[in-house]
C-alpha cells in the first residue's frame, strides 16, 4: 500500500518523471458541489466539520470515489490552523472566513504574534487523526495535503473577511512593512505546522495556496510575499505544489526559487507559454477554464484536449481547472474530464 502510493503518478510528476497517463484532481473536488457533501454537512458548521475527524475524512473520499481522480485533496480550509492558534474565526455559509477582531494596527500584529506558532502543531490532533484515517482508506491513490500562503490568510485577517482586492493588506505592506513581515512571518510559521502535521500523518504531497497573488505587483510580490511563502514549504520532506490566480506576470517567482516541484497557472495563460516562463525543471499544474465546466461536452471536450496538448510543453502536467471547482458544477461532468484524460494516454 505505502510503496504503491510512493509511485503513484501525482508524485512521479511532481517529481519530474511525466507517467504515460497525466494525473488529474480538482481543486475544491471536496465539498462544494457534491450532493452527498450537502447531506453530510447538514447541521455541522464547516470549522466544526474540519476538526471532526471522520467527517472529514469521509468527505475527502468521497469525490475519490465517485470520480476516479489520481488524488485526493484533504478536506479542511486555509483558516483552520488560526482556528487551532485559537484565534476567533467562522466561516459563514455563502461567504467565507471572518474574523471577530481584523488585524490592522501594529498593535493587533504584536498581540496576534505572541501566539507561539507551536500551539497549532499541540492542537492539530484531530488534523492528524483524519488525514491517518483518509490514508489509511485511500489505499494507492495519494493524499495532497495544503495550507493558506501568508498572504492569501493576511488578506482575510487584514480586512476581517472576504474582499475583492484586499486593500488594506496590499496597504500594509508599504505602509509599516515591519509589521507587515512580522505578520506574514508569522503566518508562514503556523501554515508551516498545519502542514507538518497533515506530513505526519501520511499525506504524501502538499500545495500552498495563495489563491489571491494575482492581485500584488510583481515586485511586492518579490519583496513581501516570496520569502515568507518560501519559509513555509522549504524542506519539507514531500513534494510542493504553489499555485496562485492571476500570477502570470510573475509566474517565474511562484517557483519560489526551486522550492516547488510544481506550479500551479489559471485558465488566462496557455499552459506552453507558461512552460517557457518557468522552464524545465518545473511541473504544470492546470489549467481547464472553470467556466467551460458548464459548456456543452463538445466545446469543453476540444478545450481539455488543447490543454493536455499544451501541457506537454512542461517537463510533467498534472491536470486540474485553472481555480476551484465552481459551486453549481454537474459532478458527472467532472467525470467525464477525468475519463477523457484517463484515455488520452492510452
Ligand atoms: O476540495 C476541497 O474543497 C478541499 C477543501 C478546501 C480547500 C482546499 C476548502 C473547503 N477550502 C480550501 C482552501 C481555501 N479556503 C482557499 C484556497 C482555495 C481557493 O482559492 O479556492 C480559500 C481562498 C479559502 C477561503 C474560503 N473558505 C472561501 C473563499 C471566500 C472568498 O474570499 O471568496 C470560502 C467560501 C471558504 C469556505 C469553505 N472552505 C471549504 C469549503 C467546502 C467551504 C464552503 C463552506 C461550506 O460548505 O459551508
Amino acid at each position: 500500500m505505502g510503496a504503491m502510493a510512493h509511485t503513484s503518478a501525482l508524485v512521479r510528476a511532481l517529481n519530474g518523471d511525466r507517467p504515460e497517463v497525466a494525473p488529474v484532481w480538482f481543486m475544491r473536488q471536496a465539498g462544494r458541489s457534491l450532493p452527498e457533501y450537502r447531506e453530510l454537512r447538514v447541521g455541522t458548521r464547516m470549522l466544526d466539520a474540519c476538526l471532526t475527524p471522520d467527517l472529514a475524512a469521509e468527505i475527502t473520499l468521497q469525490p475519490v470515489r465517485r470520480h476516479g481522480v489520481d488524488a485526493g485533496i484533504f478536506f479542511s480550509d486555509i483558516v483552520v490552523p488560526l482556528r487551532l492558534a485559537g484565534v476567533e474565526v467562522e466561516i459563514e455559509p455563502g461567504r467565507g472566513p471572518v474574523f471577530a477582531a481584523p488585524i490592522r494596527t501594529a498593535d493587533d500584529v504584536a498581540r496576534l504574534t505572541a501566539i507561539d506558532p507551536a500551539e497549532v502543531a499541540a492542537a492539530a490532533e484531530p488534523i492528524r487523526e483524519a488525514v491517518r484515517l483518509t490514508v489509511a482508506e485511500l489505499g494507492e491513490t495519494p493524499l495532497i495535503g495544503f495550507a493558506g500562503a501568508p498572504f492569501t490568510l493576511a488578506a482575510y485577517l487584514v480586512e476581517g473577511g472576504p474582499s475583492k482586492e484586499h486593500l488594506r493588506a496590499r496597504a500594509m505592506m508599504h505602509a509599516d512593512p515591519d509589521s507587515w513581515h512580522r505578520l506574514a512571518g508569522w503566518l508562514a510559521q503556523v501554515s508551516r505546522a498545519f502542514l507538518g502535521a497533515q506530513i505526519d500523518a501520511g499525506v504524501q504531497a502538499v500545495q500552498l495556496f495563495d489563491s489571491w497573488a494575482g492581485s500584488l505587483a510583481p515586485a511586492a510580490f518579490r519583496a513581501f510575499i516570496a520569502p515568507h511563502s518560501t519559509a513555509a514549504v522549504t524542506d519539507l520532506p514531500v513534494p510542493v505544489i504553489h499555485f496562485g490566480v492571476g500570477t502570470g506576470p510573475f509566474l517565474a517567482d511562484m517557483r519560489l526559487g526551486g522550492v516547488a516541484s510544481a506550479v500551479g497557472v489559471d485558465w488566462r495563460l496557455p499552459l506552453d507559454e507558461a512552460a517557457a516562463i518557468v522552464g524545465p525543471d518545473v511541473t504544470l499544474q492546470g489549467n481547464i477554464d472553470p467556466a467551460l465546466v458548464g459548456a456543452p461536452w463538445p466545446v469543453l471536450e476540444a478545450h481539455v484536449r488543447d490543454v493536455l496538448r499544451r501541457g506537454r510543453a512542461a517537463r510533467a502536467h498534472i491536470v486540474n481547472l485553472g481555480h476551484g471547482v465552481p459551486p453549481e458544477t454537474d459532478p458527472a461532468v467532472l467525470t467525464r474530464i477525468v475519463e477523457l484524460v484517463h484515455a488520452d494516454g492510452e
